[in-house]
């Protein structure tokens, strides 16, 4: 299958979000009209995303979960056009029934935020042979953000994305497909995001390739004050910046013309595959 692999030797992938969702904090409610969310998608092929991820639940702390007929409503149409116009698809998703059809409809990989919580998800992922991202977060995005407390947010970070991807494994999912995630924002306070960016070598020294978010999250906000989500490009880019000096192998991007600039540049400095 394309794209299941999640990493490429010579640069950092650019995966870019599509939400199509009422409530998602940085989009939602923009690309809720399959046709808009497409027309989003197909620009962000154009702006050259490597991936780009489609997503039909919001996971903004405080979110309500949807049923998986809405969910797969939402996205389903979103995943086949943007597939057939030849692009390399993740869908957001935590729901095994979601995936499964976001699969037969051209999708390449699974972004579950639940590392495999669904019971049948690990064994859609493994049949398919798809690419599957395993995300660290604290409870649910309902609870989340309620005083999230961690001995040590990095080593447990670390130990829980080693357990999820044995799991993985164990259930039959190739180890070249699986990518982990720290889940920048979910479960965390200010300081357990800045200390999981800061010691992201921690993660990367690991056997699997390790996808970055930090665009445009509250924590930006945290650091400057008040900014309108479509302002904190700039921000987002200093994390991303860093992350991928920290060896990370994807960020996941509202602004993918900014997102493929901040990955250049920085791949030139720390993969020096700049050319002259
Ligand atoms: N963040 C969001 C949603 N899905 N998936 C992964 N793997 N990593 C993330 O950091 C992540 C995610 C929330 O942000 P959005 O509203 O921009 O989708």
């Amino acid at each position: 299958m394309r794209g299941r692999v999640l990493t490429n030797e010579q640069h950092t992938l650019v995966m870019g979000v599509v939400n199509t969702t009422p409530d998602s904090f940085s989009d939602g409610g923009r690309f809720l009209e399959p046709a808009v969310a497409i027309d989003r998608g197909l620009e962000m092929l154009g702006q050259g995303a490597d991936i780009i991820d489609v997503g039909g639940e919001s996971t903004r702390p405080g979110a309500m979960p949807v049923d998986a007929d809405e969910e797969k409503r939402r996205v389903l149409p979103v995943v086949s056009a943007l597939a057939s116009a030849g692009a390399v698809v993740s869908v957001d998703t935590s729901k095994a029934e979601v995936a499964a059809a976001a699969l037969d409809e051209g999708a390449d990989i699974v972004n579950d935020v639940t590392a495999l919580a669904d019971p049948e998800m690990a064994a859609v992922v493994a049949d398919s042979g798809a690419g599957l991202v395993l995300m660290h977060m604290l409870g649910t995005p309902r609870t989340m953000q309620r005083d999230p407390h961690y001995d040590d947010v990095v080593a447990e970070v670390a130990e829980y994305l080693t357990s999820r991807a044995q799991v993985a494994l164990g259930s039959g999912i190739d180890g070249e497909c699986i990518c982990v995630d720290p889940g920048i924002g979910f479960g965390k306070t200010l300081q357990h995001n800045l200390a999981l960016l800061r010691d992201l070598p921690v993660l990367t020294a690991g056997p699997y390739p390790v996808l970055v978010g930090a665009s445009r999250k509250s924590f930006l906000e945290h650091l400057l004050g008040p900014i309108p989500v479509e302002e904190r490009d700039t921000a987002s880019a200093a994390a991303h910046v860093l992350a991928i000096a920290g060896g990370a192998a994807i960020i996941r991007v509202h602004n993918v013309v900014t997102g493929l600039r901040t990955a250049r540049v920085a791949d030139a400095i720390v993969r020096s595959a700049g050319g002259d």
